[in-house]
């Protein structure tokens, strides 16, 4: 068994909890290796891997912010290292059944990087498909204040259900220091995992650092409302299809 009853507990009442050490160095080098290589791929060399550009607000450049599409048919290697019994049996006592992965993104938090509002994942359109997911956050670089590390609603206080409207950040405010009373920053080092809820309130600052800092998002659905990953991404090639550099969006849409 991979985590506790004190842990479900804790998950089932903040949305979130944090696993030391869940990835052991090894496996965390041959991704971070691995996302080198998606950082520099083009439509010629991969035509699956989905990048998204943006303005920065800070220096005016464009630059890479994520990755997404890149597991399973694409990249069974790597599939296999992240999806692995460890995960899924985690996975599994979170939503009391089997996981189905819904979606994969690497965010790639350089410097310069616009901040994430604070948000609920389920606001972004994740309704149309199910009402639960969860999100296991796999820390590639380390995460610390200074390099935007993420705020987590540490208090419990928030609603299994959506507290906006629909495609609405919770806060404009991209300083989410005034949050600080109810939320938690969440330093962590590579390997350490996070798996949170698709309601729990969070968000990071931007990125006026000199270090980069890249996390890996694997969303999952319960098995029993089925595989829905090829609908999503059917449905956000129309809404939200990837860019490239020269046509980089400005950073004031609210996607995750
Ligand atoms: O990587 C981050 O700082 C923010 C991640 C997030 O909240 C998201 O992509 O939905």
């Amino acid at each position: 068994m991979t985590l506790s009853a004190e842990q479900k507990t804790t998950f089932d009442e903040k949305g979130f909890i944090v696993l030391k050490e869940f990835v052991d160095s090894g496996a965390i080098g041959v991704i971070s290796d691995w996302l080198d290589v998606l950082q520099d791929v083009t439509s010629e060399t991969s035509a699956h891997a989905a990048k998204y550009f943006e303005k920065s607000p800070l220096t005016g450049e464009n630059i890479l912010v994520r990755v997404e599409h890149v597991l399973g048919e694409y990249d069974a290697e790597i599939s296999e290292l992240l999806l692995n019994a460890k995960t899924i049996d985690a996975l599994t006592a979170l939503f009391g059944e089997a996981p189905v992965l819904f979606k994969e993104k690497i965010n790639y938090k350089h410097p310069g990087c616009r901040a994430d509002k604070l948000h609920q994942d389920q606001a972004a359109g994740w309704n149309a498909y199910s009402d639960f997911f969860i999100t296991m956050c796999i820390v590639i670089d380390a995460n610390r204040e200074e390099n935007a590390a993420l705020r987590f609603m540490n208090s419990g206080n928030y609603k299994k259900s959506l507290m906006e409207e629909e495609w609405q950040p919770l806060s404009d405010e991209t300083d989410v220091s005034w949050a600080d009373d109810e939320y938690v920053m969440l330093e962590a080092d590579p390997g350490d995992v996070i798996f949170f809820d698709c309601y729990v309130p969070h968000g990071s600052p931007p990125n006026d650092s000199d270090l980069g800092r890249r996390n890996v998002y694997l969303t999952f659905n319960k098995t029993s409302d089925g595989d829905l990953r090829a609908q999503y991404y059917a449905d956000k090639w129309q809404t939200y299809p990837p860019n490239d550099l020269e046509h980089a969006r400005n950073a004031d849409s609210f996607r995750v």
